[in-house]
C-alpha cells in the first residue's frame, strides 16, 4: 500500500498544546481512498517532531527512511492565521523571535552553510487548496513559512529531498479554541483541521500534476 508521512510539531513556546501533535495522534494508522478510485487506499504514518532546530530535520530524515513513503507532510501551529494554509517556500534562514524547545535562539544564521536561499514545495498546493475550499474549509496558499522551527524544518526537508520522487511540503494550520480563551487569535475546531487535513492527503496523493490556479500576493 501507497504511504503517507504526516509528521506534527510538539508544543512551543507558552502554548501547553498543539493542534498538529493532536492531529498526527489521531490519523495514524488510517487508512484513505484516492480521489475518484475508491478500491485504491493509501497509509498514513506519523512522525512526532521535537521544536528544536536540527533535531527537528533528523526525526523526519530519520522516519522518512524508515517507512520510505510516497508523500511528506508536515505541520506546524501558525498562531494568528485563520485558514490552512500550505507554504509555497521554505528560506536558508534561522531567526528566532523566541527560543525553541532546546533553548536556540539564533539569529540571522543560516540552516545550510552554502545552501540554495529558497527551496519550493513538491506538494499540489494549489490543488490542495482548491480542494480544501471545495470542501467548504478556509484556506490559501501561504508565502512564508516564518524564520523559525517550522520554516527551519521545511527547508532541511526539501534539501534532503531535492532529488528524490518522494513530495514533500509543509502546511501551517491556526491555533485551537483552547488556545484562545481570551478571544483575541483567530481559531479552527480540531475537527475542522482534521477533515482538512484527510482532505489534503488524498489531494496530495491524487494530484500528479498541481491545479492551474490563479493567485498569489500583491502587497
Ligand atoms: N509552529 C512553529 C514551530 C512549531 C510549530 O508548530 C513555527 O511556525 O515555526
Amino acid at each position: 500500500m501507497r504511504r503517507l508521512l504526516l509528521c506534527g510539531f510538539e508544543p512551543f513556546g507558552t502554548d501547553s498544546v498543539n493542534p498538529a501533535l493532536k492531529i498526527i495522534e489521531q490519523l495514524d494508522g488510517q487508512t484513505l481512498a484516492m480521489h475518484d478510485q475508491p478500491d485504491e487506499r493509501f497509509e498514513i504514518i506519523t512522525c512526532r517532531v521535537p521544536v528544536t532546530r536540527y533535531a527537528a530535520i533528523d526525526s523526519v530524515i530519520e522516519a522518512i527512511g524508515e517507512h520510505a513513503p510516497d508523500t511528506v507532510i508536515m505541520l506546524g501551529q501558525a498562531s494568528g492565521r485563520s485558514a490552512i494554509t500550505p507554504e509555497r517556500v521554505a528560506i536558508n534562514l534561522d531567526d528566532y523571535r523566541i527560543k525553541d524547545n532546546g533553548g536556540h535562539q539564533p539569529v540571522d544564521e543560516p540552516i545550510e552553510a552554502d545552501g540554495p536561499d529558497g527551496c519550493f514545495t513538491t506538494l499540489p498546493i494549489k490543488a490542495m487548496v482548491n480542494d480544501l475550499q471545495a470542501a467548504g474549509l478556509p484556506a490559501s496558499v501561504s508565502y512564508t513559512a516564518g524564520t523559525f522551527v517550522c520554516n527551519h524544518l521545511f527547508y532541511g526537508v526539501q534539501r534532503h529531498l531535492a532529488d528524490s520522487p518522494i513530495r514533500s511540503g509543509f502546511v501551517h494550520i491556526p491555533a485551537l479554541p483552547e488556545q484562545s480563551v481570551d478571544g483575541r487569535l483567530p481559531t479552527m475546531s480540531l475537527e475542522s483541521m482534521l477533515e482538512g487535513v484527510r482532505v489534503m492527503c488524498i489531494s496530495a496523493m491524487s494530484h500528479q500534476e498541481d491545479a492551474r490556479i490563479g493567485g498569489g500576493n500583491i502587497s
